[in-house]
């Protein structure tokens, strides 16, 4: 980062003002896609604040099930759902959506919309009761079929590398929005008590290496032997075992402290868990920009056709030499399994 930079950007900057600033460094650009970004945003934090009073939505929703405005009490990733839609919607760059809680595309009706988004808007389903660090995770592509009609899924499936943005809130102990447009990772804290998201993580680099590894332990009868073996190798190397069970914040702590994050291919799920467009593209798109690495264990992640909306891929993400290493160990796995064939 050059010093022009600092000065013109410093810690404290709003999420609006440093949108803006960005917008200026492209001449063309139309400010379409900030819109969309501070759309993304406000929902967040609509979002934010119903996760801060989840405890008490529970309470509220004993008595009747219905909210103050009248509405039906909902769990909160629904609650997260409609709330990203409603925002997109309205915003009015966005022509279609896939969202982890809908099977099919969600046409949002603007069809002079430029984007496509793909969102999972509550991810980490498992600790959304338990108070434990939840997010939400999102892409953003430019459609490929002309404007002025529905978007198409030749629009949505994109592989990775034609992403023009990318990020995730992390509603943690404090609330984070962390995106990038191809040009660095920025991370913004919420400061509740004046609305805002602040610029508090500029720049954002991943470490080369680091001393953490993630994964579900849990399931390791159901590895295959390279995951198996790369995982004692983290052991040898006395690495710390770290598993929140929400992506993001899993993700979001190994990319400021360096590690890698895991969930491979079992022998139940031979595509793993993770979706390829909500899920993995954009983190990958995140950590490459931080100078970081995600793989299916073979391939680049932003490289994988996706062929259906809501398809999983194994998942390897983090810092680079790590994710070599996973990747080596993998390499031995299927070069044994070709020899046996
Ligand atoms: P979800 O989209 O249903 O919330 O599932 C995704 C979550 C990730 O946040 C997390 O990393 C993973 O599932 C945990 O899965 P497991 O409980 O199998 O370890
Ligand atoms: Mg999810």
């Amino acid at each position: 980062m050059t010093l022009h930079d600092k000065l013109a950007l410093p810690v404290g900057t709003t999420l609006d003002r440093f949108i803006m600033r960005k917008q200026e460094d492209f001449p063309y650009a139309t400010g379409e896609l900030s819109q969309l970004l501070r759309d993304i945003a406000l929902a967040a934090k609509i979002v934010n604040r119903e996760i801060n009073r989840s405890g008490l939505i529970d309470i509220a929703g004993a008595y009747g099930n219905r909210n103050v405005q009248g509405e039906d009490q909902q769990k909160l990733d629904v609650i997260a759902n409609i709330r990203f839609i409603r925002a997109l919607r309205n915003g009015g760059e966005v022509c279609t959506i896939v969202s982890e809680e809908d099977e099919d595309m969600i046409q949002t009706g603007n069809v002079q919309g430029k984007y496509v988004v793909a969102i999972d808007p509550l991810d980490g389903s498992s600790n959304i009761d338990v108070n434990v660090s939840i997010g939400t995770i999102f892409s953003v592509y430019r459609r490929v079929s002309p404007t002025g009609t529905e978007g198409t899924e030749q629009d949505c499936l994109q592989t990775g590398t034609h992403q023009v943005a990318a990020g995730y809130v992390i509603y943690g102990s404090s609330t984070m929005l962390v995106y990038t447009t191809g040009n660095g990772v920025n991370g913004f804290t919420y400061e509740p008590s004046l609305g805002e998201f602040f610029l508090s993580h500029p720049h954002i680099t991943s470490p080369q290496t680091g001393a953490i590894y993630s994964i579900n332990e849990g399931l390791s009868n159901d590895f295959t032997e390279g995951v198996r073996e790369f995982v004692a190798y983290c052991k040898q190397q006395n690495y710390s075992a770290r598993y929140i069970g929400s992506l993001v914040a899993d993700f979001h702590r190994n990319l400021l402290k360096g590690g890698i994050y895991m969930y491979p291919a079992t022998r139940r799920a031979a595509k793993g868990k993770l979706r390829l467009m909500y899920e993995c593209n954009a983190l990958s798109f995140i950590v490459e920009q931080a100078g970081g690495k995600a793989s299916n264990g073979q391939q680049r992640i932003m490289e994988l056709q996706p062929q259906t909306l809501h398809e999983r891929c194994p998942f390897f993400i983090g810092s680079t030499e790590l994710v070599e290493k996973a990747e080596e160990f993998m390499a031995r796995e299927y070069a044994e399994l070709a020899e046996q064939k």
